[in-house]
């Protein structure tokens, strides 16, 4: 193989664009810096427009010659194999996306890297099965004619993805362009490059087609994401980030009328009813709050309950989040890692800073741990808690993507649901209530892509996921991903 992922003698990884079946060199590099410490762990080569270009041009290429010509069962094959080769490298992709993100590996190991390989199952599975609509129609000589649909792919589909779940992001985009006959040009986040070069090592490895798969690194504006969002050869886009990045690549996109995927922003809200199983409701809201450090578009950064319970809510949560293990990724204790990076810490930091500002009152953290080791050198912050905000505030508005929560008392049913939906998100809601009648009203009356009851990221990959609002364009999941990565064609035959 042409130089892939090397270690140099310090174990700075050399990571490279994988363009057409060939690990190259970027015109320069820039360093990946792990968020544990703020130690240097790889130099990353950047793709310029060049470089961009080619692995447009090899993706072109092998679409039209191989990987959009090859039989269903054959590209299946290939993605079952994909599955296969993340898990026998399952350790290497766990320790690369907890030092890349400093999530715990306990986190990795459960939620990114298995999902990471059950997207290419799952959409290789359903691409065998995908069905047709065929409509008989009568016509004025009686012979009549048949509608039937075909799918296409689009060709070239352009996956932009995010840091905060790298493997697990992008192989949900992935998995179902390719399933559907797509060749791919992924740009991952500059933060997380590592397991985006595993996995490409991995197709490699399995046989993927030169061209089918490419990777190129590099950073939004001006760098290889833009270079993408730009690209006439490219077809169709595909993006998980912020709500702000999403109206840039729309622009960016705009001249070339481009299929568009989004999955943006959130700023999602829990209701917890005093009827709940108030354990099941801590254990739930305790995750769905710190889980991943707080960096999960679908987190609850507003919680409303109802007031009877509040006061014990309130202390409970507190106790969860004041009890949390932080520290290093590969410690099995370790509940909570650091942020990102430096730079997204200042960001939570500040709107901690705002919080205080804005009148909120601290239920607990509202600042950084000092550790006295190495640490120091991380990104880490305190799990936090506020309560006393108004509704209006901007802390209540924006997305911060850190470990915390806003907590506000409610009276009435229409209250909570009033409150829930005054936003410019619609990403995710959680319900904790044993009201049969209630759980179904409120999911209906909450303007959300996905509405969990009594849980949270409980994941079926059949389901349409997708925000409302500022929240995002489309769905993707299970055949709502396959309807976006082919375009569907009528043919008409008169009988
Ligand atoms: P981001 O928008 O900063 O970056 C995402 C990707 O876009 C990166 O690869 C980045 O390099 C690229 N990018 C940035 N500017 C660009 C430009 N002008 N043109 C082309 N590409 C550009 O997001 P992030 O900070 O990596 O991720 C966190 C955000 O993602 C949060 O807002 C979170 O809510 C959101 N998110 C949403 C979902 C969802 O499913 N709705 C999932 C995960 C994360
Ligand atoms: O589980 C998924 O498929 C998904 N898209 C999760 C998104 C998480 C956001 O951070």
């Amino acid at each position: 193989m042409a130089s892939r992922t090397t270690d140099t003698p310090h174990n700075v990884r050399e990571l490279r664009n994988y363009v057409g079946g060939s690990f190259v060199d970027g015109t320069r590099t820039f360093d990946n810096i792990t968020p544990v410490d703020g130690t240097l762990l790889a130099r990353v080569h950047e793709a310029d427009q060049a470089t961009v270009d080619r692995a447009v041009l090899a993706a072109r290429e092998t679409y039209e010659k191989v990987w959009g010509r090859m039989p269903v069962e054959g590209r299946a094959k290939l993605l079952y194999a994909v599955a296969d080769g993340i898990e026998k490298r399952f350790d290497e992709f766990v320790a690369a996306e907890s030092a890349d993100t400093g999530k715990p590996r306990s986190l990795s190991s459960h939620l990114d890297i298995p999902r990471g390989a059950a997207n290419f199952r799952i959409f290789a599975d359903l691409i065998k099965s995908v069905g047709t609509e065929c409509y008989p129609m009568d016509t004025p000589d009686g012979k009549g004619a048949l509608n039937y649909t075909i799918r296409q792919p689009h060709g070239v589909v352009g996956v932009i993805s995010p840091w905060n779940l790298p493997l697990l992001l992008s192989t949900w985009k992935i998995a179902p362009a390719m399933a559907s006959g797509n060749c791919v040009i992924l740009k991952p986040s500059e933060e997380t490059p590592t397991t985006a070069t595993l996995l490409a090592e991995v197709m490699h490895e399995v046989g993927i087609p030169p061209g089918a798969f490419n990777v190129v690194h590099g950073f939004g504006p001006n760098s290889a994401g833009e270079f993408i969002a730009r690209h006439r050869g490219i077809d169709a886009l595909t993006f998980t980030g912020e709500t702000r990045t999403g109206s840039e690549i729309m622009r960016s996109a705009s001249a070339n009328v481009k299929a568009l995927s989004f999955e943006l922003g959130g700023k999602n809200p829990a209701i917890v009813f005093a009827d709940c199983d108030f354990d099941a409701a801590i254990d739930g809201t305790t995750r769905s709050v710190f889980a991943n450090c707080g960096q999960v578009c679908l987190s609850s950064e507003r919680v409303y309950v109802e007031r009877p319970i509040f006061d014990r809510f309130v202390a409970a949560l507190k106790a969860r989040a004041e009890t949390m293990k932080i520290g290093r990724p590969e410690d099995a204790s370790t509940q909570m890692g650091p942020l990102i990076s430096r730079e997204h810490r200042d960001k939570v930091l500040s709107y901690y800073t705002l919080a205080k500002a804005e009148g909120a009152t601290v239920v607990t953290g509202g600042g950084a741990p000092r550790f006295g080791d190495e640490r120091d050198g991380g990104a880490y912050v305190d799990p936090t808690i506020f309560t006393g905000l108004s509704e209006a505030s901007r802390v209540q508005k924006e997305e911060i993507f850190g470990p915390v929560c806003h907590i506000t008392p409610f009276d009435r049913e229409e209250d909570a649901v009033r409150m829930a939906n005054d936003t410019d998100y619609g990403l995710a809601a959680v319900i904790w209530t044993t009201n049969l009648t209630r759980a179904h009203r409120v999911s209906q009356q909450v303007l959300a892509g996905i509405t969990w009851v009594n849980c949270w990221f409980l994941r079926d990959l059949r389901t349409p996921f997708g925000g409302m609002k500022l929240s995002g364009i489309g769905r993707e999941g299970g055949q709502h991903a396959l309807n976006f990565y082919s375009e569907q064609r009528n043919i008409c035959i008169k009988l």
